[in-house]
């Protein structure tokens, strides 16, 4: 069993990012410069957009950080958007998600200029990325090819079972996977919360993606011998033993399911990690591109 490691990795890449943008200074270039709105004051939200800024010091970016309360209309929130589609020193931005349950999530996505949208989530780029066209890729999808790439694993003419069809990961995942390209050349199933037979799927798959959002569904008399495990599940489940108050649980049951693996990731320091990583390489695409 080989662990996929997302936290080494991610550092790897944050590292080539931080050289990068070195080359673009010395170069007279503009710093990379990414802006990030966060409506409200959901804890897990906050920690990610934390991680964000985070990265983005590490790397050598700016960052802009625009919290705005929880009652925030969707009209405001429209202008905010507006405001940096327009401003030239904003590389890239994100909309922090899920938004609060009065503001329409497509409409918002919709919103952001896709020269900007260091998320991929515009249909604009969603569309360029079935077609196989210069794109934003998607943050977490983008990191799992990197980490299959970055591994050397396999992908040519196996067979993908993806769990889950979020607009997010699953969906964009199927699609990436079945494209001729690095990590893809997969035969691709997507199954879901709908699926009858999904026992029977996953028992032939050789590599497994679990983006379902339910903690430990995965288990190991579901896979087999020699699978590779994506797991993209981070559900927080309390821990009073945590000084967080919380443990982070993946879609899959690592202990039973390890064992069956040729690779596998870990959460934490999986995928995670490698979401933050590849939305700091977006962002430096976005300003070289500009
Ligand atoms: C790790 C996210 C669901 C909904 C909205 C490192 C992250 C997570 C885990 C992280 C996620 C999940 C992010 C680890 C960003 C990934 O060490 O395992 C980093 O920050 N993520 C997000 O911005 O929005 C989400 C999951």
């Amino acid at each position: 069993m080989i662990l996929l490691d997302g936290k080494k990795t991610s550092a790897d890449l944050k590292a080539e990012i931080t050289e990068s943008v070195k080359l673009l200074k010395a170069d007279g270039k503009k710093t990379p410069h990414l802006a990030a709105i966060l409506v409200g004051t959901d804890g897990a939200s906050m920690t990610y957009v934390n991680a964000k800024v985070k990265a983005c010091e590490l790397v050598g970016f700016k960052s802009t950080l625009i919290d705005l309360p929880e009652n925030t209309s969707e009209e405001k929130l429209l202008q905010e958007i507006e405001k940096l589609n327009n401003d030239s020193d904003i590389d890239g931005f994100i909309v922090q998600l899920p938004l609060p349950k009065h503001i329409e999530e497509q409409k918002v996505l919709n919103a952001v200029n896709p020269d900007k949208d260091v998320d991929g989530f515009h249909p604009t780029n969603v569309g360029r990325m079935a077609l196989d066209m210069p794109c934003f890729l998607p943050a977490t999808p983008f990191g799992i090819l990197e980490l299959l790439e970055r591994y050397n694993v396999e992908t040519s003419g196996k067979h993908v079972v993806v769990i889950g069809r979020s607009h997010i990961v699953g969906r964009p995942m199927s699609i990436l996977m079945s494209q001729k390209r690095k990590a893809g050349d997969a035969t691709v199933t997507v199954a879901h919360s709908r699926t009858k037979n999904l026992k029977e799927l996953t028992l032939q798959a050789d590599i497994i993606v679990a983006a379902l959002g339910i903690p430990e569904f995965l288990t190991g008399d579901m896979v087999k011998d020699g699978v590779t495990i994506i797991d993209v599940g981070i559900t927080r489940i309390e821990d009073t033993t945590k000084k967080s108050g919380y443990r982070l649980a993946g879609d899959v049951h690592f202990e039973s399911v390890s064992p069956k693996s040729a690779y596998i990731t870990p959460v934490p320091g999986g995928v995670g990690p490698m979401t933050i990583a590849m939305l700091m390489k977006n962002t430096l695409l976005a300003c070289e591109r500009k």
